[in-house]
């Protein structure tokens, strides 16, 4: 059973998430291409060559869906927009039908009584810059900050929160270094500098929303608990290299203006020449911090003792593993909780901003049980329950994610919603699990 509302602290936040490309419908309203529809058509990339055309079609549909956000009692919502959506070049001429979308959107929320949070880029890069090198490219820092103006413009006056990139690892070491999402590059250089960009943008956006009066501005940073595959001191090397990686590299840079020497050993010869003059940027003060927490992997040396840096290689762990393979490790969500209060942020609010776990892939039976999704849940609410208890700042705990939806390189198959989307038909239906969290978060 997931823990009641009234276990936790009266100001304490509950809410669940979305972003634009995973369920708007990027074929309508007079959105640009982006690099995940270049990327998912090119083979190989994404199971079935699936992309974000139609997706939940949330475009037609948000009235229901922010219906449903309201009906299971969330406080906050948290969305994303679509840059190619308000600027369908990323630069130049708005798109008055994407801006009026998102104007529409927050008010629906706030119609609602649901605290709208705001993250200006969850992944769908314009096209267009793409072409110029994107994250690759310094000057990217300059055209998202274009883009927060003409956005925060429009609605920056009635968002509760706003943070500026969704998970910077996946845009930076996800993409350019795994080569696992758009724009699918292998390369050292190109990720080193896509690490530090992604950084210098954040850091722009948050002046800009700054100079435009808004308040409660974060940060929102994915983190995987890397453990050793074994006892061996190679192996703990490897856990230790991996979560410098992707645990610290990017809340060091944005809290103490450092990035860690574990992670410079390898990237620094490719870092932008200057890099160290962009902290001051880089650090612009925030209001709290987001941590987005699903699992943990195992990291041993990798196999060619030829390799590269960071020479780590992955490996399936023990656990019980959601549809997708990740195992389920809510300890990791205690680990990190602790780490980011203790080692980064002190007193500064901490919000889970994302914790869900990938039901199953074929729709045998009824797809609306799914009592995996709330027993997964729950266990994450005690851990976020017993932080609290311990002193750790913790704030607010939202659910990944709404809707069954477009989960990026695997396509449709993996179903994190709380609600269940037909993919035919695009029919919702609320499963178990958000009833669930509807009877959790009923007020007495
Ligand atoms: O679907 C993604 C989301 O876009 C970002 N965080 C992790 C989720 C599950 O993989």
């Amino acid at each position: 059973m997931l823990p009641h509302r009234t276990e936790f602290p009266t100001d304490f936040l509950f809410g669940t998430a979305t972003s634009a490309y995973q369920i708007e419908g990027h074929a309508k309203g007079g959105a640009g291409r982006t690099h995940w529809d270049d990327f998912a058509a090119t083979p190989g990339n994404v199971t079935g060559a699936a992309n974000g055309a139609i997706a939940c079609d949330h475009l037609d549909r948000w009235e229901a869906d922010l219906d449903l956000v309201r009906d299971a009692g969330f406080d906050v919502y948290r969305f994303s927009t679509s840059w190619a959506r308000v600027l369908p070049d990323g630069r130049g001429t708005p798109n008055v039908a994407g801006l009026d979308f998102y104007d529409r959107l927050v008010d629906g929320m706030l119609a609602r009584g649901i605290k709208p949070a705001v993250t200006l880029y969850h992944w769908e890069l314009p096209s267009p810059l793409a072409d110029l090198g994107g994250w690759r490219n310094q000057d990217i820092a300059g055209w998202f900050a274009d883009f927060t103006e003409v956005l925060m413009r429009r609605i920056g006056d009635r968002v509760w929160s706003a943070a500026p990139i969704n998970e910077p690892w996946c845009v930076s070491w996800l993409s350019h270094f795994e080569g696992h999402h758009a724009p699918g590059l292998r390369d050292i250089r190109a990720t080193a500098r896509a690490m530090h960009h992604v950084l210098l943008t954040h850091g722009r956006a948050i002046e800009v929303m700054r100079g435009l009066g808004m308040s409660n501005l974060g940060a929102v940073c994915n983190m995987e608990y890397a453990a050793p595959i074994d006892d061996s001191a190679d192996a703990h090397r490897a856990a230790r290299v991996q979560d410098a990686i992707y645990n610290r590299f990017f809340i060091s840079g944005l809290t103490k203006g450092v990035y860690p020497d574990t992670v410079l050993q390898g990237i620094e010869p490719h870092l932008p020449h200057g890099w160290q003059d962009d902290f001051a940027t880089i650090r612009a003060p925030i209001d709290w911090i987001g941590v987005n927490y699903y699992t943990r992997k195992l990291y041993g040396p990798a196999e060619d003792p030829a390799a590269p840096w960071p020479a780590t290689c992955e490996h399936k762990g023990p656990l019980p593993k959601t549809a997708i393979g990740w195992e389920v490790y809510p300890e990791g969500l205690s680990h990190f909780l602790d780490m980011v209060a203790r080692d980064y942020t002190g007193d500064l609010p901490i919000y889970v901003t994302e914790n869900g776990m990938a039901g199953v892939v074929e729709h045998t039976g009824d797809p609306t049980h799914d009592p995996d999704r709330a027993a997964y849940l729950a266990d994450h609410m005690r851990v976020v329950k017993a932080a609290i208890a311990k002193g750790i700042p913790v704030k607010g705990y939202f659910t990944w994610s709404l809707l069954d939806n477009y989960e990026w390189a695997l396509g449709y198959a993996p179903r994190f919603g709380l609600v269940h989307v037909d993919c035919e038909t695009l029919t919702r239906t609320p499963k178990a699990s958000y009833y669930a969290v509807r009877k959790a978060l009923l007020r007495p």
